[in-house]
């Protein structure tokens, strides 16, 4: 998989990518993360890639000539299957999407600052629009980063043992269910008794009501989607 980033900050997506995971998943090839600095396509001796909102009010608005210049670029080398916009005002990000996005071959993701992107750019080239959550940050790359982990390390062969990215929280819309290691006892806190007993399809069955259970006390939303 190949993912392109567009961004007024890449330094701030240079570090989440160069670590752990993620940096492995790119030098064993299974990853290319591309970073564009879209000051590179600014206008003018300033290289301009903000300015002032039509109609009046606070904020400066990322302008369309830099992006589309950039987006084309890259268009003319390959064909990308999604084209991203990472925007509050999307939909939230979800493990379903983070799944769908893992199985794509080009991705191309653009991080928007200050009020946003010129909305002709979201009706020309964006074929999806994320947010990772109702709050607002300074600007999308944080969101990018989140994106990027949360879709490659679903990518076959990223992560050692594969089951692990199978039983994680929410792959079945069920948080995950608690989880112990050594020592069984700690200041008379004990694991429980089934965890030691070696009877797996029981251990099963425990995981997966304790699963229900949480999810039922902490995020009920997700047992009714
Ligand atoms: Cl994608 N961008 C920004 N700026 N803030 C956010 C977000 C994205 N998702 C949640 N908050």
């Amino acid at each position: 998989m190949r993912i392109d980033i567009i961004s007024v900050a890449p330094n701030l997506l240079e570090s989440p990518f160069n670590h752990s995971i993620v940096k492995r998943a790119q030098e064993k090839g299974l990853v290319e993360i591309i970073l564009h600095d879209l000051r590179t396509y600014g206008l003018g001796n300033y290289k301009q890639i903000d300015d002032t909102q039509f109609g009046g009010g606070a904020g400066m608005v990322l302008m369309i000539e830099p992006i589309a210049t950039c987006i084309k670029k890259l268009q003319s080398e390959r064909i990308y299957n999604e084209i991203i916009y990472m925007t509050p005002d999307a939909k939230t990000l979800n493990q379903s999407t983070a799944n769908t996005l893992s199985l794509k071959e080009n991705i191309l993701i653009l991080t928007g600052h200050y009020k946003g992107v010129d909305q002709r750019i979201r009706d020309k080239f964006i074929t999806k629009e994320i947010s990772i959550g109702d709050y607002v940050l300074t600007g999308g790359e944080l969101a990018a980063a989140v994106l990027v982990d949360a879709v490659v390390r679903l990518i076959p062969g990223v992560i050692g043992d594969e089951q692990s990215a199978l039983t994680d929280s929410y792959q079945d819309n069920l948080l995950s269910p608690p989880v112990y290691t050594r020592p069984a006892e700690f200041e008379g806190l004990k694991v429980p008794e089934i965890l030691l007993s070696g009877n797996f399809p029981k251990i099963e069955d425990w995981r997966n009501e304790k699963a229900y259970e949480r999810t039922q006390e902490i995020r009920p939303d997700l047992l009714k989607e």
